[in-house]
């Protein structure tokens, strides 16, 4: 197992590779090129400069975090296919670059919805917050709802207003074909796509739906183990895996982490796990919060032994952390609890490892 912090490229992080360095326990980055519009191939030459810098620091560069999926993949469009070659052809840039991991998500239009980014909780650290009815008058879909979004102050990453009338159109098209019509396409790019994985030897790692419920009519797919059981056998290469994420799945109070975990990484096809905590307000509403068990409603110790059992040899990083200590950073992304989270859950790990040779 390997453990590892995300990091945003180009001055884009609070969070610098001296600071992820000086981390106990990390060994690397999970990063991403945010500069190349979604559908285009990620150059080369632009990767080995950025592994260069990485690696400047002591860093690995072995996990990516994410390359989007072109939405003409997802609505199934016939100009998919150049969007698939270019897909294809950044796999094979990674791979030159050292690559192991391809973590990506396959949700419609909209990649993560929170209804407040900083939410006081209640010992004065600020949290991300999901309130689902919130987040249903947020619909971009609802032009008025421009108003209210600039209202709020803030929008998400990616819902700026001027984006919203693209979303909504975006929106009624997935309104308009069935989940299993997009069942269908994401088996048409795993199906082109895992085979150049194979061949790069690089682990294509699926997020999961966040929140994990139906919004705006949008269709939903990994959101539990039946759905997951389904994906995996799309396409039934090891190449075709997960990106486990257990602040994702585990805001779905019916998921059991712990065995979810236990069934996927025991068949070895989770890659990349992103561990997280939260609790649940009700069914649908929740804070998330720090990473030990007794801080939210997700049992870590149970969470990390199910990775430690089944012989998990992918990569770790703590996902979204508090802030902290008056630190300002990307919402989830500062440096303090994510290094609290890191060092909690290899001291998980450790007395997990010390335990087994004991036996
Ligand atoms: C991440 C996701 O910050 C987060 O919530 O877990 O945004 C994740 O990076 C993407 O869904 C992966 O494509
Ligand atoms: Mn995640």
């Amino acid at each position: 197992m390997k453990m590892i912090l995300r990091w945003f490229p180009y001055g884009d992080d609070s969070v610098t590779l001296e600071q992820i360095k000086q981390t106990p326990g990390v060994s690397g980055v999970a990063t991403c090129l945010p500069k190349i519009p979604v559908g285009e191939v990620w150059p080369l030459d632009v990767l080995e400069e950025l592994k260069k810098e990485i690696n400047e620091a002591r860093l690995e560069m072995e996990v990516i975090e994410s390359v989007n999926i072109h939405e003409d993949i997802k609505k199934g469009l016939p100009s998919r296919d150049n969007y698939i070659n270019n897909y294809i052809k950044t796999i094979e840039n990674l791979s030159k670059v050292g690559v192991k991991i391809l973590c990506y998500n396959f949700m419609p239009v909209i990649d993560w919805a929170r209804s407040e980014l900083a939410h006081k909780l209640e010992d004065g650290s600020y949290a991300m917050a999901y309130r689902h009815d919130e987040v249903v008058k947020m619909n971009p879909s609802i032009m008025a709802d421009v108003m209210a979004q600039k209202s709020r102050g803030y929008s998400l990453p990616g819902w700026e207003p001027e984006r919203l009338e693209q979303m909504a159109a975006d929106i009624e098209f997935y309104n308009n074909i069935t989940t299993e019509e997009y069942w269908e396409n994401m088996k048409y790019f795993l199906d082109a796509v895992i085979p150049y994985a194979e061949k790069h030897d690089i682990q294509m790692a699926i997020h999961p739906d966040d929140p994990p419920w139906p919004l705006y009519g949008l269709p939903k797919v990994i959101t539990n183990a039946e759905n997951i059981r389904k994906f995996l056998s799309l396409n039934s290469s090891k190449y075709n895996g997960l990106t486990l994420c257990t602040g994702s799945l585990g805001s779905n109070i019916n998921n059991d982490m712990a065995e979810i975990i236990r069934e996927f990484s025991g068949e070895g096809r989770v890659h990349f796990a992103h561990i997280r905590n939260l609790k649940h307000l009700s069914e649908k509403d929740f804070d998330e919060s720090a990473h030990l068990s007794q801080c939210g409603d997700l049992d870590m110790f149970e969470i990390v032994k199910a990775f430690n059992d089944t012989d998990f040899d992918g990569y770790i990083r703590p996902d979204h952390g508090r802030m902290i200590w008056g630190e300002k950073a990307r919402p989830g992304y500062g440096l303090y609890d994510r290094a609290i989270g890191a060092n909690y859950i290899l001291g998980l790990w450790e007395a997990l490892e010390k335990m087994k040779k004991m036996k």
